[in-house]
């Protein structure tokens, strides 16, 4: 019998009994059959050429799992009986992307398995695009989570993210005939995920709601949370990390008495209840049940991890809890997982029995933070009265943190008031004489201890509602975690300068800096595969891709002309695809002579699309205005926008709305031809930028200075040849560092001058450039259509009252920007010094590697090391 379930079940390269697939074209080929027969149920007569191409995807992918699976199943073995410290990233988002190409890649099939599949008739190409993407993140922070466990499992670290099996992930943009952002839900799920592994036998009870009594939580309300692994395979390693997901499951499935008795909406209410858990990436916070279920959410997934972390910790090492922090850190992405600080101090004190003292020593040796903004609406803020009902015990915990975090301090402070000079001590004895008595309504008579200790405070008073307190999360996390982190230079500074100040002056150790990075394998060796081959002929090898300090060799060659005509010839070839897939997907044809010119991203004020279209209107108005010569004169550009508005996000759908409508007008005006085209690619991921970003010759990086963390799609452009134009802004500044201030166009006001203009010149300042003002005419003229819609986005930046206060500088920095738009276009026209720039600003990418930056918190946040198998 057995030999029988072998001849059925065993793949036919021998996966499972060996051990190790075979990888010869033969053997995958007969494999990817068997699964196309057998795992997908393909009708045999249609086998092997009668297929579409999403069959033969999941026959393919099929395959493909089976190496992954051996390979994550040997080195979860080896972490397991080697028990190294692991870290886990805990993350409300992993924007993945497409898996079978990475995956192909990473294992190094992409050969044999392209022969094979040739075989069958069909070409890995088009099988890529069969699959769906995995959008389960927003943008850049949950794609940055992505290309970190890239990272740790090419640099061979113990290390799973942790995240939430979304059912639905990002929106699906359209955009409708009039220009208008309509969102669509994202039904990835469909036809099956076949990279991942359903493990039924691991769950976690979580509660909700209930009471506490004597600090015994009794939740009213339970969930599962069901395990999912996503094996992430490393990069010339036989490393596979893990993506652990959680899906949110009902206790009990189906109330039958309820269905018997005709209550068809009862019996399922359980189950539907739960499922909403995990069933939407963010959902709309606007009201107080879609408030309370985005808590919820963060609250599943980080009991359901630390759960899972703390059981294989306790097979292990029982009761020896002190080594815990030796064993395992948890990085928290931005404040979505924080109420991990209060989850893991209820597990270990009312779960495992410890005393407090011991369990918040554990605690803050444990976890650690990454902050990601300094926008005040996306710091996150809880209602007590909504987390307080939601996770009673857990309200009580961060109550006690709260205190004991201010009793802690109540000495330095006296202290530093103490040692400040001369005025210091009188003012600490007024405060002491005045201990117990009302506060004085002037703000410097108030008791300098209380008024010190006020602004440390976790829990604090609702700045929007009166007599209604909120947990500060950002605050929590920083009190809560041994390292604290900023994603870029300049944000780590702003970050100790402006939201946590107070924190860092009474523990600046806590305090670093850890710059963003992109994996080197999706976002330039598999992404622009001309470009990377080019690279490794160039450097007689393609270490780079794992040692990307080594593409600085390229700097040699930067003025070397044989070499810049080859670099123009792959750059062209990857605009040609990115001109074919506009083509396929919008229809519009696009000359592939033009300056290409991309900004995609997320569209919000801060990132400033507005700034980039103005000048584009202004750009259409000289055309319409010029004479023949001066045509001839002029660079001709394609424009290419992208990205999502939030679906409540107002002025953003009005600036999406916007580039519509101008690129209706511009692109159908016989006046302009070839020489300006403006496309706003919809529903932009993770699989258009991996066309977008290789093909674009000119990115669009123009946050007004101080507000964009790092950014990260800068880092993807400069790797790829791209050429910046932006602020000082985030990574910009450190990709100016490397790449040569003087390749990039740089304009706008820096960020110690951003805060100066808003308190002061902004008031009086009138001096509009005659550009931004002919550019905001032809909108309320009505070229564009639509004037009583755009009104108040025209207005925004242009009327100063208590509304509109062009808070991301859009006026003030308009003509810096065109001038730097001058010298895009003269530069252009030289292509020999462009090329030269497109290489420098590739050499110079190596620093911008996710490697390297898990390398630096490995060794000065996480202190976890390197477990290979030998
Ligand atoms: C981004 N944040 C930063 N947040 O804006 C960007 O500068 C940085 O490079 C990146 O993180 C990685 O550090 C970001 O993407 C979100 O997507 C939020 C998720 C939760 C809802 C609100 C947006």
């Amino acid at each position: 019998i057995l030999e029988k379930v072998k001849e059925v079940v065993t793949p036919s390269n021998g996966a499972a009994l060996d051990g190790k697939p075979k990888s010869d074209p033969a053997s995958i080929e007969a494999d990817v059959l068997q699964n196309l027969e057998f795992t997908i149920g393909a009708p045999s007569n249609k086998i092997p050429n009668g297929l579409d191409d999403k069959t033969v995807y999941r026959g393919v992918a099929a395959s493909v799992r089976e190496f992954l699976i051996a390979a994550f199943n040997r080195t979860q073995d080896y972490w397991r009986d080697q028990d190294p410290k692991f870290v886990y990233y805990l993350s409300a988002e992993f924007l993945m992307g497409r898996s079978l190409l990475n995956a192909v890649q990473n294992l190094e099939l992409t050969g044999p398995l392209s022969e094979a599949i040739k075989k069958l008739g069909y070409d890995l190409e088009d099988l890529v695009d069969a699959e769906q993407n995995a959008a389960l993140g927003n943008g850049g922070l949950g794609r940055l989570a992505a290309c970190f466990i890239d990272s740790m499992a090419t640099l061979d670290l113990p290390g799973w993210g942790y995240g939430i099996r979304y059912k639905y992930g990002m929106f699906k943009q359209a955009i409708d005939a009039k220009g208008y952002q309509q969102e669509l839900p994202d039904i990835w799920l469909t036809n099956g995920n076949p990279w991942e592994i359903a493990r039924p036998e691991i769950t976690y009870k979580i509660g909700f709601y209930g009471t506490v009594d004597n600090f015994k939580w009794s939740p009213a309300e339970q969930v599962i949370a069901k395990a999912y692994d996503n094996p992430i395979p490393g990069y010339k390693t036989s490393t596979v990390g893990n993506l652990r997901l959680w899906e949110a499951l009902p206790l009990c499935e189906f109330d039958l008495d309820a269905f018997n008795e005709g209550k068809y909406d009862k019996a399922v209410e359980e189950r539907r209840k739960a499922e909403d858990i995990s069933a939407v990436l963010y959902p709309n916070d606007a009201t107080e049940y879609g408030k309370e279920l985005r808590l919820k959410q963060q609250f599943f997934f980080v009991s359901a991890s630390i759960q899972d972390v703390l059981a294989r910790f306790k097979e292990k090492h029982a009761g020896d809890w002190a080594l815990l922090p030796e064993k395992a850190i948890f990085q928290m992405n931005d404040t979505h997982p924080t109420i991990a600080v209060a989850e893991l101090m209820r597990l270990l004190i009312d779960q495992e029995g410890l005393d407090w003292d011991t369990a918040w020593g554990i605690t803050q040796k444990t976890l650690a933070f990454t902050n990601h903004t300094v926008m005040p609406e996306a710091l996150e803020k809880w209602p007590v009265k909504v987390l307080g009902k939601l996770l009673p015990r857990h309200l009580e915990i961060i109550d006690k943190i709260d205190d004991i975090w201010k009793d802690s301090l109540k000495e330095k402070i006296l202290a530093q008031i103490e040692s400040e000079p001369k005025a210091a001590p009188a003012k600490a004895a007024k405060a002491a004489a005045k201990d117990g008595e009302e506060e004085e309504a002037e703000e410097d008579e108030e008791d300098p201890v209380e008024t010190a200790l006020a602004k440390y405070g976790i829990i604090t008073e609702n700045p929007w509602e009166k007599d209604a307190k909120v947990i500060n999360m950002a605050y929590l996390a920083v009190v809560g975690s041994k390292a604290v982190n900023g994603v870029a230079a300049i944000h780590s500074e702003i970050i100790k300068d402006t939201i946590f100040k107070d924190f860092y002056e009474v523990m600046p150790e806590k305090f670093q800096n850890k710059t963003n990075g992109v994996t080197p394998r999706r976002w330039l060796a598999w992404c622009n595969p001309k470009l990377a081959a080019l690279i490794t002929e160039t450097l007689g090898t393609d270490a780079w891709i794992n040692e990307t300090t080594l593409l600085a060799g390229l700097r040699q060659y930067a003025d070397d002309k044989a070499f810049q005509a080859k670099w123009r010839t792959v750059k062209h070839a990857a605009k040609e695809k990115l001109s074919h897939k506009i083509k396929s997907l919008m229809g519009v044809d696009l000359p592939t002579d033009p300056l290409y010119d991309v900004q995609i991203k997320r569209i919000h004020e801060y990132k400033r699309q507005y700034l980039n279209i103005l000048s584009l209107i202004y750009r259409y108005h000289q055309i319409k205005t010029a004479s023949p010569e001066e045509k001839a004169e002029m660079v001709p550009r394609v424009s290419i926008f992208g990205g999502k508005a939030a679906s409540a996000y107002y002025a953003a759908k009005k600036i999406v709305r916007l580039i519509n409508r101008v690129g209706a007008v511009v692109n159908s005006d016989p006046d302009v031809g070839d020489l300006l085209k403006i496309v706003f690619v919809p529903d932009y991921n993770v699989d258009l930028a991996e066309v977008l970003i290789p093909g674009a010759e000119l990115s669009q990086h123009i946050s007004t200075a101080g507000t964009e963390a790092s950014g990260t799609s800068n880092m993807k452009f400069a790797m790829n040849g791209c050429l910046i134009i932006g602020t000082m802004d985030g990574a910009n500044i450190e990709i100016a560092q490397e790449t040569g201030k003087e390749n990039m166009f740089v304009f706008g006001m820096d960020a110690e001058d951003v805060p100066v203009w808003r308190e002061g010149k902004r008031k009086e300042w009138k001096d509009y450039d005659p550009r931004f003002v002919k550019a905001l005419d032809l909108i309320k003229s009505g070229t564009f259509g639509e004037t009583e819609y755009f009104k108040d986005l025209v207005e925004s930046i242009s009327v100063m009252n208590d509304s509109n206060n062009d808070w991301f500088l859009v006026a003030p920095d308009f003509t810096d920007y065109m001038r730097a738009q001058d010298e895009v276009d003269k530069l252009y026209a030289d292509q020999d010094e462009w090329t030269r720039r497109s290489i420098l600003y590739t050499a110079g990418s190596g620093f911008f590697s996710s490697d390297r930056t898990i390398d630096q918190y490995a060794k000065e946040i996480w202190d976890v090391v390197p477990c290979k198998q030998p």
